[in-house]
């Protein structure tokens, strides 16, 4: 009897219906057995599962396969707007082409209030919805995931850990996927640089915002985020982008004060992963209906597709790239 394994063959064991609620990418993991040349059943029998991605395993495919996202920030703020007007602007930057929604700010408190917000946008659009959180009140549903944020240049160790600390519970029993993200404030640094006791990293000194991420990168975080502030006059500077890029793997989510589609263009061509925007809807969205946003969309779109080569090719060895290294620098 000849038992060498000539084909393999999947079987399901059980059938479990699975709704597949949200457009995106899953992963397949087929399990396979042998079977033999003899007729003889496999030991055990094969499976097919079907898991969906995680976010974060969708947002790095997405950032593979466009070059750069747009998060859409909404604040929920009873001080700025209703639920329902939260979730117009919702259907607009959903219309306008944003590819996620992140909700939270430096000064919401009203866990309700937050709920009632993110309703109101899962009611207006299918894209995903992550917790931009401004304080352990901030872990709540109906949420996709959470920023798991430490912001490490804070001079407060309950903003690097110990508010982390306290929410984390929380999130486990949520059942949320939390993506554990190195936040950086870069001056001016607004409301989030000022309430978490931050020292804004100086924006003639890009080696300073390097240091941290590349020791974020080390730590085993799964993005970066630089921050300028909300509603802040001055973004991120361009070179403090590239030469992050050019040092760190994380992906790069930067963020404050990005108000138009040429300082938006910069920032995805100089290495920003993803382009947060949150006053820009604020002030712009009801108006017009998404129009201006939509060209700024447009805009990281276009630069995003031009930077082929450029696109991060994420790695959990922390390994810095070949040739990349601080020496003479
Ligand atoms: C703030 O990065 C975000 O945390 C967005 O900033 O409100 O300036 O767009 P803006």
């Amino acid at each position: 009897m000849n038992n060498e394994i000539v084909q393999f063959r999947a079987i399901p064991t059980k059938t479990q219906e699975v709704v597949y609620k949200r457009a995106g990418t899953y992963t397949l993991n087929i399990k396979v057995e042998p079977f033999l040349q003899d007729g003889s059943t496999p030991s055990s029998e094969g499976r097919i599962i079907m898991e969906p991605d995680t976010n974060y395993q969708s947002i790095l495919t997405k950032i593979k396969q466009e070059g750069a996202l747009h998060a859409s920030l909404i604040d929920p703020d009873e001080l700025k707007q209703p639920a329902a007007i939260a979730g117009r602007m919702a259907e607009f930057a959903d219309k306008a082409g944003t590819d996620m929604f992140f909700v939270g700010g430096s000064t919401c408190f009203n866990q309700a209030f937050i709920e009632k917000t993110m309703k109101a946008i899962k009611k207006n659009s299918n894209k995903p919805i992550i917790i931009f959180p401004g304080g352990i009140n901030a872990v709540c549903q109906p949420a996709d995931a959470i920023l798991f944020i430490s912001i490490l240049n804070s001079t407060n160790p309950y903003f690097i850990i110990g508010g982390q600390m306290q929410g984390a519970v929380a999130i486990k029993m949520s059942g949320m996927e939390a993506i554990s993200t190195a936040y950086l404030i870069v001056a001016p640094g607004g409301a989030a640089g000022w309430l978490s006791d931050a020292k804004p990293l100086p924006r003639y000194k890009p080696e300073i915002a390097v240091g941290y991420a590349l020791a974020a990168q080390y730590m085993g975080f799964k993005m970066l985020y630089l921050e300028a502030g909300s509603g802040a006059d001055t973004s991120v500077p361009i070179e403090m982008i590239k030469k992050v890029k050019k040092y760190v793997n994380l992906p790069m989510i930067v963020g404050g004060g990005v108000n138009t589609p040429e300082d938006a263009r910069e920032k995805v061509l100089a290495g920003a992963d993803i382009i947060v925007q949150g006053t820009f809807l604020e002030e712009n969205i009801l108006r017009d209906e998404g129009e201006s946003l939509a060209a700024i969309i447009q805009s990281i779109k276009e630069a995003g597709a031009s930077k082929e080569h450029a696109r991060p090719e994420v790695r959990q060895d922390n390994v810095v790239p070949e040739g990349n290294s601080c020496e003479g620098q």
